[in-house]
């Protein structure tokens, strides 16, 4: 039985949801626009152009497409000097011990990020060549909740979408995940990831019990 396995960047593989808040953050405080970690989870998993809307609705600013410019470069900026130095420590806890159980079985192993910056992040952090395919946000028009990220994923490796299994930690992501007709796995708070078909708090929750029984499913 071959499955395939999509698993989300930022917040599910790489602790990296932190530096994206803290840019984020940094930004909406030069605006004089309050952004709290509750406004943020609205931001996981979405596109930067449509992350910068959803900060600017909140702080009701009309801006000029200049100054959005202006602003998405200086939040990228500053994320990637946060992402600068990224290594390997920064990978969550759990998630070499199911990449490499899944690669002992045989299994397909996929990304599908929104993020522009996917690539030097599995460069860096030296897990780039357990990947049989990688969608990011360089090559998807419509961002999370659309399911376009995970549907180009499965049809990179020829996947029927009901034999995909997703990771993620946002709700936009968990909501592609189910309109794709894939298996939903919340990594974080079941409170917050309610719409998933499994939660569990963190990878070294997943044992190899559960992940044996959904390649046999
Ligand atoms: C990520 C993050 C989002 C971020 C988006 C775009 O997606 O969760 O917060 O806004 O990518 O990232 P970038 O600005 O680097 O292109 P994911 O899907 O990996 O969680
Ligand atoms: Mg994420």
């Amino acid at each position: 039985n071959t499955k395939t396995f999509i698993f989300d960047l930022d917040g599910v593989i790489v602790d990296t949801a932190r530096y994206h808040f803290l840019a984020w953050q940094r930004l909406a405080s030069q605006l004089g626009i309050e952004f709290t970690p509750e406004h943020n989870e609205q931001l996981k998993g979405v596109s930067r152009v449509r992350s910068l809307d959803l900060i600017l609705e909140l702080g009701n600013i009309e801006a000029s497409q200049e100054d959005k410019n202006k602003w998405l470069v200086q939040k990228n900026t500053e994320y990637l000097s946060y992402i600068e130095e990224i290594d390997q420590s920064e990978i969550l806890p759990g998630i070499l011990t199911v990449l490499n159980y899944l690669k002992e079985h045989k299994q397909n192993i996929v990304l599908g990020s929104a993020s522009k910056n996917a690539r030097p992040i599995l460069e860096k952090t030296s897990i780039i060549h357990y990947f049989d395919a990688i969608v990011d946000g360089n090559d998807v028009t419509n961002a999370k909740p659309d399911p376009e990220v995970f549907l180009q994923g499965a049809k990179k490796i020829n996947a029927t979408p009901t034999n995909c299994i997703v990771f993620e930690d946002s709700v936009a992501g968990i909501q592609a995940a189910n309109s794709a007709n894939m298996i939903s796995i919340g990594v974080g708070e079941k409170e917050v990831l309610y719409e998933a078909q499994f939660v569990f708090p963190d990878f070294t929750h997943i044992d190899t019990t559960f992940l044996e029984n959904l390649v046999k499913k």
